[in-house]
């Protein structure tokens, strides 16, 4: 057998030269629609499950377009509501991040470990040079109930108005800003319910605030761009800021500018944004939602309230949205999978154990959460269990993940028909199955009872690369020769077939 070298930095048909094109949600939108990749619906549709339903149906392919809903029942401010932004389209993920979107899987996760690792801090703006000051309200005229806000799921405990949100707050020790993306289901005129589950580091800022006897301040924005989004929902270390990492993905720094009542700064180009406090003791029944899960989450329960100090939105605003469904109808299903893979391949990498090749989060696995497949080249007795565990353990890949898989280097692991053949041809259950038990997990697992044990989470590392002692004897399998495959290809035209050829990259040896 023979492999073609896979380069462990970026490829060259991922890199890219500066960061994306687009510089805020309206630039984005304008891109996607030059791609094709934007629907507008002009036809009125409600917000309360039609709209939902509509994003659900229209969203069955990894290739559906991001959605566009301009026209919303009982809407009298002109805003609309941009959802499926990213989806599960790599395209979009690429254009997003300023990468080749024809690139492979794989290139764009090599490609991404590059983008997330080159932090530039963000700048401040003057006040009447940020687009959301356009429209500023505070006190009385605050009345969120007049912007359509979607009920997703028959069963919502409510109207979300923040999914497809970002949420800042700071660190008073070091003040640090975190952005988080948490949901915000609406309350009142002015009242904004936030749920940030254990560990979050919006509950930790919150908690830290509340301990010296403050209120917590916060600012959330609802119409935003898609790398901003990206990063709120991915976890980074509890002192790292996910404004340096945007930065960095765009090349440039993120704009922010001063808000009129809290401390905090607002991101200069959104969309919607809100000022508010969260205060100790003041909480409102909140959710559940239907999650990323494919499921209901987190029982109704009492959750902090923020009260609304200030708005501001850019005119005829657009709302981001996600929808959270089962793959692919989730508004995470690519770039998470991609970010994901990664953050889990820069981790083994610091680790420092040798021979991995390459990583993938399969979206449809709870959108990336519930399984990792690792390829490596076997170099000594041991090597598959320990990628195995340290990959089942190591902090990207730790939380929920169900399934941990290890193929070979000869087996693409972005490649589902490539990782079902080798879990059925290489792996022998008896011999290559391993379980962890009361690992790290969430209650949003439905699969534990009772309830409170869903956090208590267990892991299956399952061995299916070839068995290490039987490397030299081990069947070999059907490839083709490199030149013959190279002849075909030439002839591809000659022969009369659909182009472009496809193309192998493991060959049988050339001269037995
Ligand atoms: C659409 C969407 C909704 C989310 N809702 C919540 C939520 O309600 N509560 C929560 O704790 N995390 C939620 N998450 C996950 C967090 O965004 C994610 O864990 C992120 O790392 C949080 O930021 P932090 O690590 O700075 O706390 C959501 C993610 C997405 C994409
Ligand atoms: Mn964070």
């Amino acid at each position: 057998m023979e492999v073609e070298p896979r380069s462990r930095s970026k490829p060259a048909s991922a890199q890219r030269e500066s960061g994306p094109s687009w510089h805020d949600l309206r630039g984005w939108v304008a891109q996607i629609e030059q791609h094709g990749e934007l629907a507008r619906i002009a036809a009125e549709v409600d917000p309360h499950e039609e709209l939902g339903a509509v994003t659900l149906l229209a969203s069955r392919q990894d290739k559906s377009p991001a959605l566009m809903f301009e026209s919303l029942r009982g809407d009298a401010t002109g805003s609309r509501i941009l959802i499926n932004m990213l989806g599960a389209s790599r395209e979009r993920y690429a254009l997003a991040v300023g990468l080749d979107p024809s690139a492979t899987t794989s290139e764009m996760i090599q490609a991404t470990r590059s983008i997330l690792n080159e932090p530039v801090p963000p700048v401040m703006v003057a006040k009447d040079q940020a687009p959301v000051n356009e429209v500023v309200l505070t006190g009385k005229d605050i009345d969120l109930t007049r912007f359509p806000v979607p009920t997703f799921w028959p069963g919502d405990g409510g109207p979300f108005i923040g999914t497809g949100d970002i949420t800042f707050t700071a660190s008073p020790d070091t003040g640090r800003i975190n952005v988080g993306c948490y949901r915000q289901m609406l309350q009142g005129p002015n009242r904004i319910g936030l749920y940030c589950s254990p560990g979050k580091h919006g509950l930790l800022d919150r908690e830290a605030w509340w301990a010296r006897g403050k209120p917590c301040e916060v600012v959330a924005a609802y119409g935003i761009d898609p790398v901003l989004f990206m990063l709120a929902a991915q976890s980074f270390a509890a002192e790292e800021s996910e404004l340096d990492v945007a930065g960095g993905i765009m090349g440039r720094p993120v704009e922010l500018t001063k808000a009129e009542c809290v401390s905090l700064p607002i991101p200069a180009n959104a969309e919607f944004v809100i000022e508010g406090v969260l205060r100790q003791g003041d909480v409102m029944p909140e959710g559940p939602l239907g999650e990323f899960t494919g499921y209901y989450g987190r029982e109704r329960s009492p959750q902090p309230v923020m009260e609304v100090l200030a708005v501001h939105h850019r005119k005829s605003p657009i709302f981001t949205h996600a929808l959270m469904a089962r793959y692919p109808s989730c508004e995470i299903g690519a770039y998470y999978a991609i970010m994901r893979s990664a953050r889990i391949l820069d981790d083994l990498e610091r680790i420092g154990v040798p021979g991995v090749v390459g990583a993938y989060s399969h979206p449809a696995a709870a959108s990336g959460w519930g399984m990792v497949v690792v390829s490596m080249q076997q170099k000594y007795a041991g090597h598959a269990a320990q990628v195995l565990a340290l990959t089942a353990q190591c902090p990207a890949a730790a939380y929920y993940t169900k399934w941990i898989i290890v193929v070979d280097e000869d087996v693409d692991p972005t490649d589902f028909n490539d990782v079902m053949w080798a879990l059925s041809t290489r792996c022998h259950p008896s011999e290559d199955i391993d379980i962890l038990r009361n690992t790290w997990s969430t209650g949003l697992d439905p699969s534990r009872f009772p309830a409170e044990l869903r956090p208590y989470g267990s892991k299956v590392l399952i061995n299916a690369c070839k068995p290490h002692q039987h490397l030299k004897d081990f069947p070999q399998s059907t490839l083709l020769r490199k030149s013959v495959h190279d002849r075909v290809r030439e002839r591809w035209a000659e022969l009369g077939l659909a182009e472009p050829a496809p193309k192998m990259t493991v060959f049988h040896p050339e001269k037995p």
